[in-house]
């Protein structure tokens, strides 16, 4: 290490830094910068937590695969025959090289490059050529890793226990998302940007609204900010009373037709999310520019498409809203201390026709305006926490608080693995 990158990294004492952060404000410079708390992070943050990776139609048939990085730990998600969604370490059991190499593809089985070592798809080694006899394929199959499969949405779990209350919010969600009957969509565009700022800036940006009226023209034709917490000031009061009028008068109607719709947050828990069906402004239909459904042929069996957009908020990493035309569902991955991956899907019926049913730019006008606005408040941000002036800045208590609520969880999370 030269003395620049020193002066630059301090040596941080994690415990320290996690006992000493004060509630109600931004977390300490390190956090964001320093490359050892970016170690901790991938070590007790996303090795021991239920990460959301994907959907279940990103592999739509047996022998579809894709893969992803979690820091060091390359993965494999392959749909077996049964039409099982499995995960493996992505690492051949012979010497180690990895298995699949693109982000996405189809097998029979899945043969590894080296020497051809061959594992059926339920991660079984079935073929080893020029091995002794007597060798045992069956102590070499693919090594497995947690996944789980919530209505469509995929999560895995590096750790060996995996946290156990993931069942208690599959069970709130399980509901809420079936509607949406993500298995009869399909992936029609994903996109991926690469943040140069923290993965916690892109999360606490992710959980307020107080930045959406300056800098989000094209998302707030349809989002109300309302519904990330918003203000008891006098010009806004009334504003938020005639909001939570609609919500309560919406979700009963919404609940009559079949679909959850009330708020659930439990964003404490290990396993922590939030969820709310929430009215979209002037037509109600969906998050587009002209907030009209952006595709013809509405999702699962909905005829009608002013049904607003269900959200829901996981820690560590995910957000989505559902809405009748279209899924939009976020996925970010650290990839270091200073550069960030997020990716973005957008889902449509699977039967629906792109250029007739729909227009792949209306349909991603809104979140790729919104997701590169907030890419650069990201590092905006990660330039300041950078700066010998940065030091811890007070959350706002009426449009932050669900910021507080994530700091908290990774304050807390953090402390848990580190004890
Ligand atoms: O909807 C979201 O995911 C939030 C809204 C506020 C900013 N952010 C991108
Ligand atoms: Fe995979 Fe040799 S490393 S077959
Ligand atoms: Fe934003």
């Amino acid at each position: 290490m030269t003395s620049s990158t020193i002066a630059f990294h301090p040596a941080v004492n994690l415990r320290e830094l996690v006992a000493r952060r004060v509630p109600g404000y931004s977390l300490e410079a390190p956090f964001y910068t320093s490359p050892a708390v970016f170690d901790a992070d991938m070590e007790h943050i996303f090795s021991k937590h239920w990460i959301y990776v994907g959907v279940s139609v990103d592999v739509p048939e047996p022998g579809d695969y894709m893969t992803v990085q979690l820091g060091q730990q390359p993965i494999l998600i392959v749909r077996d025959d049964d039409n099982e969604i499995r995960a493996f370490h992505n690492v051949c059991r012979h010497r180690g090289s990895r298995l699949c190499a693109e982000d996405k593809g189809t097998v029979g089985n899945l043969v590894c490059p080296y020497h051809q070592w061959t594992y059926d798809l339920s991660g079984k080694l079935i073929f080893a050529d020029h091995m002794q006899e007597g060798f045992d394929l069956s102590h070499h199959s693919l090594k497995s890793v947690h996944l789980r499969n919530m209505a469509g949405l995929l999560f895995i779990c590096l750790a060996d226990e995996p946290p156990a209350d993931f069942d208690a919010m599959a069970e709130v969600m399980t509901p809420y998302i079936a509607p949406h009957q993500i298995d009869n969509t399909k992936v029609a565009v994903q996109v991926d940007i690469i943040e140069q700022g923290n993965w916690k800036l892109t999360l606490e940006n992710n959980r307020e609204c107080y930045h959406c009226t300056g800098n989000h023209p094209e998302l707030t034709v349809s989002l109300f900010a309302y519904s990330y917490g918003f203000a008891p000031k006098e010009e806004t009061a009334e504003g938020l009373r005639q909001y939570e009028e609609m919500v309560a008068d919406r979700h009963q109607h919404w609940e009559s037709c079949g679909l959850p719709s009330t708020e659930v947050e439990r964003l404490s828990d290990v396993s922590g999310f939030r969820t709310m069906r929430m009215p979209l402004d002037r037509s109600g239909e969906s998050q587009t520019l002209d907030t009209n459904a952006a595709c013809k042929k509405l999702l699962a069996d909905f005829k009608d498409a002013s049904i607003g957009g269900l959200s829901f908020w996981t820690q560590p990493n995910s957000w989505h809203h559902f809405m009748a035309d279209h899924i939009v569902t976020f996925s970010v991955i650290p990839l270091s201390a200073d550069t960030t991956l997020v990716r973005t899907k957008w889902l449509v019926h699977k039967d629906a026709v792109e250029g007739v049913d729909y227009d792949v730019k209306n349909l991603t006008a809104v979140w790729n305006a919104t997701n590169d606005q907030d890419r650069r408040l990201v590092e905006e941000s990660h330039h300041g926490a950078k700066s010998k002036a940065y030091q811890p800045g007070p959350y706002s208590p009426f449009t932050e608080t669900l910021v507080e609520k994530f700091s908290d969880w990774y304050i807390r999370r953090l402390g848990a693995g580190l004890e």
